[in-house]
């Protein structure tokens, strides 16, 4: 029989790569690559494997993460890496009881029943005048977090309820930094040029955020419950149909990923690739800069996201 031995993640003992490890010219080679995919293997391999599984490792070294994700700008799952996170212990129960009377921001959404999906950020800037007397979307609504999961998190397993509440994109963890005890700074998200932003995403299940991309790499750790997500390399993008008009809406797809009649409205997604996966509690994804990720929750689910530059 073949036992495989686990193997945790002892981020102290790998060997820190120096940021001027990564050479100069590396560096201002990959600013300067059109493609993300600079090395001939994993441009194959993408290409053989159009919408394909994303890769995963379990604790890559720096060096690894580094050589074979990082420099070639591959999105890539990183397995045992956030063993030691105390919140991967925490439950709705403990964030109320720690943090309950914390007045937190959520993003609350109305069924958009044109759309048939939850309203988000492009309806509120697509919103023509006369503006809607009944808001679909608020993206800043101030609420106790002990409330916030009383109504949105708790037995709220219900698709149809008239409201949704997503604690989206928050920066809590400067405000409470008894939160930021449960977690750690991953060593990956240090790379670049150090952690620009630390999110938090707390939400109930089937929480969308649609299609869009950030100037930032991103190591998305899922703490509890699981997501499904999907990522399109940049080099696709003229296939996701970007908003063009909307200032606000220029790093946004047009794409609702969920539409039934989705090739119809958008033609050109269907010869988009991407690489997908489900981000299961204890998992890392890695996202580059630039590349446009669509994400739903399966359960109640909290992440945390670590951008850098
Ligand atoms: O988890 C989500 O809903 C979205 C996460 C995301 O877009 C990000 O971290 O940039």
């Amino acid at each position: 029989m073949h036992v495989q031995i686990e193997r945790s993640c002892p981020l102290h003992t790998f060997e820190i790569v120096e940021k001027e490890a990564i050479p100069q010219s590396s560096k201002k080679m990959m600013g300067l690559m059109k493609s993300p995919l600079k090395r001939t293997t994993t441009v194959k391999a993408l290409k053989s494997a159009a919408n394909a599984p994303i890769s995963r490792v379990r604790c890559p070294s720096l060096q690894d993460f580094t050589r074979d994700w990082f420099q070639p700008q591959i999105p890539v799952v990183i397995e045992g890496a956030m063993e030691n996170w105390k919140a991967r212990g925490w439950t709705i129960d403990t964030l109320a009881e720690k943090f309950g009377q914390t007045t937190v921001h959520i993003e609350l959404s109305r069924w958009h029943k044109e759309e048939r999906r939850w309203a988000d950020f492009r309806d509120l800037y697509k919103q023509k005048e006369p503006v809607r007397k009944e808001e679909l979307f608020i993206p800043q609504y101030p609420i106790l977090l002990e409330d916030f999961i009383e109504i949105f998190l708790r037995d709220h397993e219900d698709q149809t309820a008239p409201l949704k509440g997503y604690l989206a994109q928050q920066q809590l963890l400067t405000d409470l930094p008894a939160l930021a005890e449960g977690i750690e700074d991953p060593e990956y998200a240090k790379i670049g040029d150090g952690i620009y932003q630390r999110n938090v995403w707390l939400g109930p299940t089937g929480t969308i955020t649609p299609l869009h991309r950030d100037p930032y790499y991103n190591v998305f750790a899922q703490v509890w419950g699981s997501k499904y997500i999907r990522v399109y390399a940049p080099t696709e993008s003229e296939k996701l149909y970007p908003f063009k008009s909307n200032l606000y809406l220029r790093n946004t797809s047009e794409v609702d990923i969920d539409a039934k009649d989705a090739f119809q409205r958008w033609p050109d997604l269907q010869n988009a690739e991407y690489l997908e996966c489900i981000l299961n509690a204890g998992e890392m994804l890695f996202i580059p800069k630039k590349w446009w990720h669509y994400v739903k929750s399966r359960e109640v689910s909290l992440s945390f996201s670590f951008w850098s530059s």
